[in-house]
């Protein structure tokens, strides 16, 4: 048991003892002290404890994860000895578990003090009387299997159609991280265990809650904190008790109050922020954050402090009737903000394995690829305060999903209690974050209805209607979850879905968020019409790719199976039909390739072209009316090392998709595309012509003027086979789209070449676009001369003809400015290399078409 903290000045002030040490585990069945293995430290998982034990191989590697199946299908039990401690005779003393997964079973000195059904809430139990009955007790946690116990519940409710995307669909009948049962990027690892601390709380007197309502004037020469503390246990003499509130930056006060303790043990106030630094996204100003405190003081003496680190903003999901129907799009104190960003999955098997400095490196990695915008999917957890922290301080905003994700969720009214006790509570817990731009419903559940023609009347608003349907959740989505909502952090706008259209299919591009899928999955459409597949807000989108051959490495055992399609290749790529999809995608693009290595080439290198066509065009469509609001690709993150969605891989290994998306995010960008055409359907008859068309994309919010260029470059040649077209002094439009040039490609008189953009501003050479003949397996790369010039800290890169996709090796530890990137002759290109040490060999690379030289 560990020690207790906290000022021990006063009795009556609120002490910790904390639990993360001294715990052991076992499984329920074997019997004997023998059976019991040490925890290194709580929170922990039952695998990592296995693991830890000797007794579990890790899963991550080769087929592991099948040998660690029997782990989710036994019961464990976990044991510490709570030793008395010095408890004031008025105090409290009260065991605090911030979440238990799942079925835990809670015994202290052989009697049940807690049943918890729910890993997403957090319990308080009082244990006063009890704990001073003896010097110390034995304290058992029993976890039985969730993977059993939700076939169980499943049976218990013939009523309900258990229908799902993903996993077993048990699982929808239990309120835990909906991953655990597998997902199409994860393998099925049913967690156990003690997974967020533990500790005891003593007090006489403690702030149970403290909420901070903020508004901006209008003029934003004034903010308004409207601040209310609840305060537990005073012992119904509340006139004894002052609420002290205050607010602060960086240590100095700007306002404070010191208010008498109201009914029901509660204290608000107001207090003033006179020309207040407000909190912005990155790349539209500071991320300044203040702090609100509140201090329960009885006669003089300081008991208990609670603080809340808030930023000054305001944010509107803006949704007005418009040309293209309905808009949707994020409002940050009066900016309008195109959202481009990245959804975010659990990013552990294990999330216990997760350390603050880990979150903190995820969420780096978004500011310099100009994300401004994360999605908390609804099939993970409510995320650890770390991962809102670093959104706060990077000014990254997030969408953040309640956690139901791609199924027909049961409403029987004891499941509904414990959803609502957990929206109350983790609402509660993330509500003050600035970063918090949207709660949502769920993750595709209304798609699942469609899916199965499962329709509901969208006109019914009877909510007993509802709980009676092939689909009740929709009370949860449309009644329980906005309520809480409206009641625990009103500021934040709340939608029932994502996706989600008032009603219309949830796939209507005219209003609401959508997800896009009709590439890769779907009618697997050609990722070059991206921009014509989006809606009002593309909340989901993406392309696999294979990982870092240095991750691929870590699970791969044999050196004979390190080839594309080896069986544990396969085994580590859980989505549906992914052998035919990627092949679809390469064949129709790419010659393939069987080396390994080049074909972990050619699959990023399509990631990073449907990426890109599908960013860039949207952010494009920003400008014509806001006729896309955001965009968000499936998916940042991995959970384990394996071939995924993600742009980033499990050990933080960035693929060339990242850089891809950077670029046409970057807040001032050229765009340059010819039309498409569909060479399958045409059967390779091309069209004598291809419009093309030259625009620029602005987040400045202000107006710019710039100059731009496009050359036309001979893909065999390299030479360029007509007059460059010069633009000088345009001006930006702000926060918009402006076209600047269009013209045709002749495919009959000219031969294929690239069209190759660049812009300057106040005669800086600030971004560059090239549009290629598609599809890329029809040109030739023959001699294209690559130079990689390493002068210090840089590296300059050249060609003598058009060069697709240079990708640079991912070096732990090395961080690049640029990569996965088109050179043209006479452009050379500097890319910057940081944490590369003097002596180290340079950095591997390779491009399209490299194997042909
Ligand atoms: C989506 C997500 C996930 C899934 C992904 C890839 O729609 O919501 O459920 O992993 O597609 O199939």
């Amino acid at each position: 048991m560990g020690d207790i903290s906290g000022d021990m000045a006063h009795p009556a002030q609120v002490k910790i003892v904390d639990l993360s040490l001294g715990w052991s585990f076992k499984q329920t069945d074997d019997v004997g002290e023998n059976a019991w293995s040490p925890v290194k430290r709580i929170p922990s998982t039952v695998h990592q404890d296995l693991i830890d034990s000797k007794r579990l191989e890790d899963p991550f590697i080769g087929f592991n994860e099948v040998k660690a199946e029997w782990v989710g299908l036994k019961s464990w039990t976990y044991r510490t000895t709570l030793t008395r401690p010095n408890v004031p005779l008025s105090a409290k003393v009260i065991l605090v578990f911030d979440g238990l997964d799942t079925f835990a079973h809670v015994k202290l000195g052989g009697r049940t003090i807690l049943e918890s059904d729910n890993m997403f809430l957090p319990h308080r139990v009082d244990i006063t009387e009890v704990i001073k009955s003896k010097a110390s007790h034995d304290l058992q946690i029993e976890f039985e299997s969730a993977f059993l116990k939700a076939r169980g519940i499943k049976d218990q409710h013939p009523e309900h159609k258990f229908i799902c995307f993903n996993g077993d669909s048990a699982r929808l009948a239990v309120r835990k991280a909906q991953y655990h049962w597998g997902w199409d990027w994860g393998p099925v690892l049913m967690c156990a265990g003690i997974w967020r601390p533990a500790r005891l709380e003593i007090y006489t007197i403690r702030i149970s809650d403290l909420k901070v309502d903020i508004s901006i004037s209008d003029d934003h020469k004034l903010a308004t904190i409207h601040a209310t503390a609840e305060i537990e246990g005073h012992d119904g003499s509340p006139a004894h008790l002052l609420a002290d509130f205050n607010i602060s930056l960086d240590g100095k006060t700007i306002s404070s109050g010191c208010v008498k303790l109201g009914q029901h043990g509660k204290a608000s106030t107001h207090l003033e922020v006179p020309n207040p630094e407000l909190w912005m996204p990155h790349g539209y100003g500071k991320q300044t954050l203040y702090t609100v405190s509140v201090t329960a003081v009885s006669d003089g003496m300081p008991l208990h402090t609670v603080s809340r680190r808030v930023g000054l903003r305001k944010i509107r999901l803006v949704q007005d009737n418009d040309s293209h129907g309905k808009s949707f799009y994020f409002r940050v104190n009066d900016v309008d903000i195109f959202c481009g960003g990245s959804c975010w999955i659990p990013t552990d098997s294990f999330l216990t394995n997760v350390t603050p400095e880990r979150y903190r490196a995820w969420i780096e990695l978004m500011v310099p690829a100009n994300q401004k915008m994360i999605r908390v999917w609804g099939g993970g957890i409510y995320e650890h305060d770390a991962f809102y922290d670093a959104c706060d301080e990077l000014g990254i905003l997030v969408w953040q999903d309640f956690m139901f994700g791609c199924g027909n969720y049961p409403c029987f009214p004891a499941i509904l209690d414990s959803i609502e006790a957990e929206a109350v509570a983790n609402v509660r817990r993330i509500r003050h974050h600035p970063c918090l731009a949207i709660l949502a419903g769920n993750n595709e559940d209304y798609q699942v209805q469609e899916s199965v023609g499962l329709t509901y009347d969208y006109e019914d608003k009877n909510e007993e209607h509802w709980l009676k349907s092939d689909f009740p959740a929709r009370y949860i989505y449309e009644s329980l979850l906005p309520r809480v909502s409206a009641a625990e952090a009103p500021g934040i706008p709340y939608w029932p879905g994502s996706p989600w259209s008032h009603g219309k299919v949830s796939s209507d591009p005219t209003v609401g968020d959508m997800h896009q899928w009709n590439v890769w999955h779907g009618t697997q459409e050609k990722y070059q019409i991206f921009d014509s597949l989006g809606g009002r807000f593309n909340s989901e989108f993406g392309m696999e790719a294979f990982p870092h051959i240095a991750t691929i490495k870590t699970f791969v055992e044999k050196e004979e199976d390190l080839y594309p399609q080896s069986h544990v290749l396969d085994f580590h790529n859980k989505a549906d039909g992914h052998e035919r999809r990627i092949a679809t995608y390469l064949v129709e693009n790419v010659r393939t390739a069987t080396r390994l290595e080049a074909y972990i080439h050619l699959t990023q290198l399509i990631q990073c072209e449907a990426l890109m066509y599908g960013y860039r065009g949207w952010r494009k469509q920003w400008g014509d009316g806001r006729h896309c609001g955001g965009a968000l690709v499936w998916q940042l993150n991995d959970c384990w090392p394996t071939t995924s969605w993600s742009i980033v891989d499990y050990y933080l290994r960035r693929k060339p998709a990242y850089y891809a998306m950077a670029r046409v995010l970057a807040p001032v960008a050229v765009g340059i595309r010819r039309a498409h055409h569909d060479w399958s359907v045409t059967h390779a008859r091309e069209p004598k012509t291809q419009d093309w068309e030259l625009w620029v994309v602005s987040s400045r919010l202000t107006e710019i003027t710039a100059d731009v260029e496009v050359r036309f470059v001979s893909v065999r040649t390299g030479r360029e086979i007509k007059e460059k077209v010069v633009k000088q002094g345009i001006r930006l439009i702000a926060n918009g789209t402006t076209h600047v040039s269009k013209g045709k490609v002749d495919n009959v008189q000219e031969e294929p070449h690239v069209l190759a953009a660049r812009i300057w501003v106040d005669g800086k050479l600030v971004g560059r676009d090239t549009d290629w003949p598609q599809p890329l397996k029809y040109l030739q790369f023959p001699d294209r001369n690559v130079k990689v010039e390493v002068l210090g800290d840089e590296m300059h890169v050249t060609a003598e003809r058009p060069v697709k996709c240079l990708v640079f090796e991912e070096r732990e530890g090395c961080h690049l400015s640029d990569s996965a990137i088109d050179v043209v002759p006479n452009d050379k290109q500097i890319i910057h290399v940081r944490g590369l040490k003097t002596g180290d060999p340079a950095l591997d690379w390779t491009y399209l078409g490299a194997g042909e030289q």
